[in-house]
């Protein structure tokens, strides 16, 4: 039999704290029974968006048969409005915002969270939107490498001052599983391959459509030939702080993200508000299709 992971916080001074208190999630140790509340965890999803991640809850519950007959989700955070987390059964649902500021807070707090609830064996994803490189929009991108806006396999963090790098390896037999669920389901294009992560949008992603542009048609487009060179299929603003503090903290991470546009053609997005809300639905499906095949072999006692 193989032993259990734990969800591993790598701070001394956190053993000096009596409570703590997880200020964006509106929870502590203090005031809440952690390992009560979310010892059972197994699959962690987190997405940018709130009503996103509400609907995911939603949907996973009926996939897992698991629904509420009322239809309530609780929102375990309403005591604050940074984040949402919704839980049913091993599944746990949250929101991250935007951007690796708000992805890096929140991770902090869910990988304290699932420690101090004393979880383990958990596998995190990532599901979210981007912009494709040279791919049909709609593709689904199960990530290989998350890569800077420089092409380098790091997330740089300002630590006193000081500049620190740390690694962005995913799981890459989690990704292959990804990969193979994809095929299986056969009801949309799923590829494999490197995601680059910026700062930003608009400036951040060589786009000409932001308030402020420096750069001609035809240096964005030399920048995005270097970043298919580099093997990038697509384009999104969380997967190297993701992939890096999953790694530091044991956790087993993909990201999964669809893509919305092919930056190759244009800057703007300009598919429907529906045709948006079904390609946002590709990860979700993916990844519940492979939840479910999980659960299955476990209930086989495979
Ligand atoms: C993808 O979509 C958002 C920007 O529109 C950002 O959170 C990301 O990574
Ligand atoms: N999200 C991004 O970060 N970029 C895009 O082009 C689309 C979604």
């Amino acid at each position: 039999m193989s032993c259990s992971r734990p969800v591993c916080v790598q701070n001394p001074h956190l053993d000096a704290l009596t409570d703590d208190i997880l200020y964006h999630f509106s929870l502590g140790t203090g005031t809440h029974d952690l390992p009560a509340m979310f010892g059972d965890v197994k699959f962690v999803f987190v997405g940018g968006s709130s009503s996103r991640m509400k609907l995911f809850i939603e949907y996973i519950a009926a996939e897992l048969g698991m629904e509420d007959p009322k239809s309530e989700y609780p929102n375990i955070c309403a005591g604050t409005d940074r984040y949402v987390m919704y839980k049913v059964g091993p599944v746990l649902s949250v929101s991250h915002g935007m951007g690796i500021p708000s992805l890096a807070i929140m991770l902090h707090e869910l990988i304290k969270l699932l420690h101090h609830a004393r979880c383990t064996d958990v596998t995190i994803f990532r599901i979210g939107t981007s912009g494709g490189i040279g791919l049909e929009p709609g593709t689904v991108v199960v990530t290989k490498q998350p890569l800077d806006d420089t092409f380098k396999p790091k997330f740089e963090q300002v630590i006193l001052g000081k500049t620190v790098a740390r690694d962005t390896d995913l799981d890459q037999s989690l990704a292959e599983e990804l990969l193979q669920c994809g095929k299986e389901l056969n009801q949309f294009e799923t590829v494999i391959g490197n995601t680059m992560c910026t700062l930003d949008f608009y400036e951040g992603q060589a786009r000409l459509d932001g308030a402020f542009c420096s750069y001609t048609e035809k240096d964005k487009q030399e920048y995005l030939r270097k970043v298919k060179e580099a093997g990038i299929c697509n384009i999104e603003m969380e997967s190297t702080v993701f992939a890096a503090m999953c790694k530091m903290s044991g956790l087993r991470a993909a990201v999964v993200c669809v893509t919305l546009l092919d930056r190759l053609k244009g800057d703007q997005l300009t598919s429907s508000h529906e045709v948006l809300v079904s390609y946002q639905q590709r990860p979700q499906i993916l990844v519940g299709y492979y939840i479910k095949k999980q659960l299955k072999a476990k209930a086989a006692g495979n």
